[in-house]
């Protein structure tokens, strides 16, 4: 199995994360999304990362039909088998996403957009909805399973990725959110080989 990544990209870290965890071997492409390269539009048309292709030469995106795709396979390794504890991984792992989504649209029309280009209003809508979905993340911690869940690795990603890419927001706005993020590698050592990295 060969996974399209960058080393920075938080949903590319959600799926190298699970696939650890899982103990699923897996080859890693370094993938620069900009150069659009052919292998990666062949892969995927939508050109983003993650991208995860098969042996049989299967190309699956994006990151959540991937983790699903490795619960599947494993047996239940990512995901709680009863609908309610099933349920609220889910919704977390959607809040996680969302907020990630939110904020790489804010970052691209900054690092995209020529200056004289750029909508404040926009960036402003991006970083409300995600402030809205941090607020709302830090009220799930409790509903967090024990058990390593795809909801974890959804925080792990975004959480971990905003630690370099948002200096300092976490712990000014989100202190519980910032200590989960610290204390993560703990529950998940291998945090530090595929967790999110600056490039
Ligand atoms: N919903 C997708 C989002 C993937 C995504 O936004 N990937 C970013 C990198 S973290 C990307 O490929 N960006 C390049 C682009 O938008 O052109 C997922 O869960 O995999």
């Amino acid at each position: 199995m060969r996974v399209f990544y960058s080393s920075a990209s938080p949903f590319a870290a959600k799926v190298r994360m699970a696939a650890s965890h899982c103990d699923l071997p897996f080859e890693s492409v370094a993938t620069d999304t900009m150069a659009e390269p052919a292998e990666l539009l062949f892969a995927n048309p939508l050109g983003k990362i993650p991208v995860v292709v098969l042996d049989d030469g299967m190309a699956l995106y994006d990151s959540r039909v991937i983790c699903d795709y490795f619960d599947k396979l494993t047996g239940g390794q990512l995901l709680p088998q009863g609908l309610e504890a099933f349920t609220r991984v889910k919704v977390i792992e959607a809040c996680a996403d969302g907020i990630c989504d939110a904020l790489i649209l804010a970052l691209y029309e900054e690092r995209y957009r020529p200056e004289d280009k750029r909508h404040q209003p926009w960036v402003d809508k991006q970083m409300a909805r995600a402030d809205r979905g941090l607020a709302a993340l830090e009220k799930m911690l409790p509903d967090l399973p024990e058990k390593l869940s795809t909801a974890h690795f959804a925080m792990a990603s975004v959480l971990g990725w905003m630690s370099f890419r948002f200096k300092g927001k976490l712990e000014a706005e989100r202190p519980a959110l910032a200590a989960w993020i610290k204390a993560f590698p703990e529950k998940f050592p291998a945090f530090s080989q595929v967790g999110p990295r600056p490039a």
